[in-house]
């Protein structure tokens, strides 16, 4: 059974996953407007890897004769819409929801919850790849900035990203 604190931290974190989700779908219409079919791509793996890090967390919470506590998800507000912007975004975000992770750690360390630890470690792996993936775009945004060519065969580039289904945990 697991621990009413660290199951309140838990789903917690599924609505950050869930906002992850949301905030994902919102900025791929930005690129959809520009006609940036590859970044479009991008998001939509984005999104669909967010619905399985929350579907992870609800199944392990359920496994462990817990249950999970929803609540309203905020309405993400871009601040800036164009490449650069977004994807600086995006690299906020994933250090954002990465500090959550090592919170929700640090709460099933606090009630000495070693199996929810052992499971957590596959995000927090996860989260090094995530602001990887983001900050990878950034980068090449900045280097490209101002040349819409380049901009066009990056945006080639990034349509070849493929969604597997993560084992998670
Ligand atoms: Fe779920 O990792 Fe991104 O937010």
């Amino acid at each position: 059974m697991m621990n009413e604190k660290l199951q309140q931290a838990f789903s917690k974190q599924i609505n950050a996953e869930l906002y992850s989700e949301y905030l994902y779908l919102i900025m791929r219409d930005v690129f959809k407007e520009l006609n940036l079919e590859g970044f479009v791509n991008w998001f939509d793996v984005q999104v669909q890897e967010e619905r399985a890090h929350a579907m992870g967390l609800i199944n392990y919470v359920y496994q462990r004769g817990g249950c999970v506590e929803y609540s309203a998800i905020d309405l993400p507000k871009l601040n800036g819409r164009n490449p650069i912007e977004v994807f600086e975004q995006v690299l906020s975000h994933e250090q954002f929801v990465t500090s959550k992770i090592n919170e929700l750690f640090d709460v099933a360390v606090e009630v000495k919850d070693r199996a929810s630890q052992n499971f957590l470690n596959w995000y927090i792996n996860e989260q090094v790849e995530e602001e990887e993936s983001a900050c990878n775009v950034l980068t090449t945004l900045k280097l490209i900035e101002g040349d819409k060519y380049a901009l066009l065969m990056f945006d080639k580039e990034l349509s070849a990203r493929t969604f597997t289904a993560p084992v998670i945990g």
